[in-house]
């Protein structure tokens, strides 16, 4: 009945199965916590409800109990490059984006929802962000930015795409209306963006242009310390991966000419 896919099959059991990877291996450092309890916590937020009138405010007892501290400097936000920080923060080794933090990673990807007058999820469809925005989903990640943002510190990290249709920040999204006004600005030394385009897509925005400007100066007058950065290489060399022949993937060699022949076969 709703125009969105439906919950995704065997979230439980990705969900609890996601949470000890976490726990035991992927980041053991955030201690103990009882991947039954916060499934069971998660669960309740969205079952035998209204799947439109689910708010932030009903993940707070799951948030309470998978919430860990977010290393200073690790903080990573990004939109529309999904996967490209997913390679990036590598699992939370380099970087820690919400999604590697306990409370979106056991999360990230999947689809739920509830029906309401009834304990079980709904297979078949939920509701879209257009149909309602209270919905069980975006709820839910409202609920996770907001905390995400409130606990990061020290240099903040900010990863745009420069060929995104729309401009490289969207004036209206997760990151400007859920996280940007929850930084703690005490707690912030700087923060960093990084514009990157696609390798063979278009320039669209770039660093003190368009969004990226609005951006800049939205930071700016909150006060913050903020550099831009366009085509930041140890990211775009990550792209250039699929790229392996482009012009922009080509390292220059600084050794002379010479060596840098084809060796001849005389
Ligand atoms: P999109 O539209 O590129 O990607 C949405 C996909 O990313 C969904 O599969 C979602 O999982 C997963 N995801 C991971 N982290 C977030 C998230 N954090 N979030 C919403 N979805 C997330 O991403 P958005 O909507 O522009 O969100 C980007 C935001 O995430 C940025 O503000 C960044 O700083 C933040 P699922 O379970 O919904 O399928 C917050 C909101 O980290």
């Amino acid at each position: 009945k709703w125009k969105g896919e439906g919950t995704t099959q065997n979230l439980e059991s990705i969900f609890i199965g996601r949470c000890y990877d976490y726990i035991r291996i992927v980041n053991p450092a955030v201690g103990e916590k009882n991947c039954s309890e916060l499934w069971e916590a998660f669960r309740n937020a969205f079952i035998n409800k209204d799947p439109c009138n689910i708010l932030p405010k009903d993940y707070e007892l799951f948030i309470k109990l998978a919430f860990h501290t977010i290393p200073a400097n690790k903080s990573l936000f990004w939109e529309n490059n999904q996967l490209l920080v997913k390679s990036f923060t590598s699992g939370a080794r380099r970087y820690m984006s919400l999604s590697d933090a306990l409370f979106g990673f056991v999360a990230d990807f999947l689809i739920w929802c509830g029906q309401a007058n009834s304990t079980g999820l709904d297979y078949e469809s939920c509701p879209t962000m257009e149909e309602c925005e209270n919905n069980a989903v975006d709820s839910f990640w409202r609920m996770a930015s907001i905390t995400y943002a409130q606990h990061s510190s020290g240099v903040i990290h900010v990863l745009l795409n420069g060929s995104a249709e729309g401009g490289a920040y969207p004036v209206k999204g997760f990151f400007a209306d859920y996280e940007i006004p929850n930084l703690q600005k005490d707690k912030i030394s700087k923060i960093v963006i990084w514009v990157v385009d696609d390798i063979q897509g278009p320039d669209r925005d770039s660093c003190g242009k368009n969004t990226v400007k609005i951006l800049e100066d939205r930071l700016k007058a909150l006060g913050y310390d903020v550099t831009c950065t366009d085509n930041y290489k140890p990211v775009l060399f990550l792209l250039c991966v699929d790229y392996p022949d482009d012009s922009n993937c080509i390292l220059s060699s600084s050794a002379p000419p010479a060596q840098r022949r084809p060796i001849s076969s005389d």
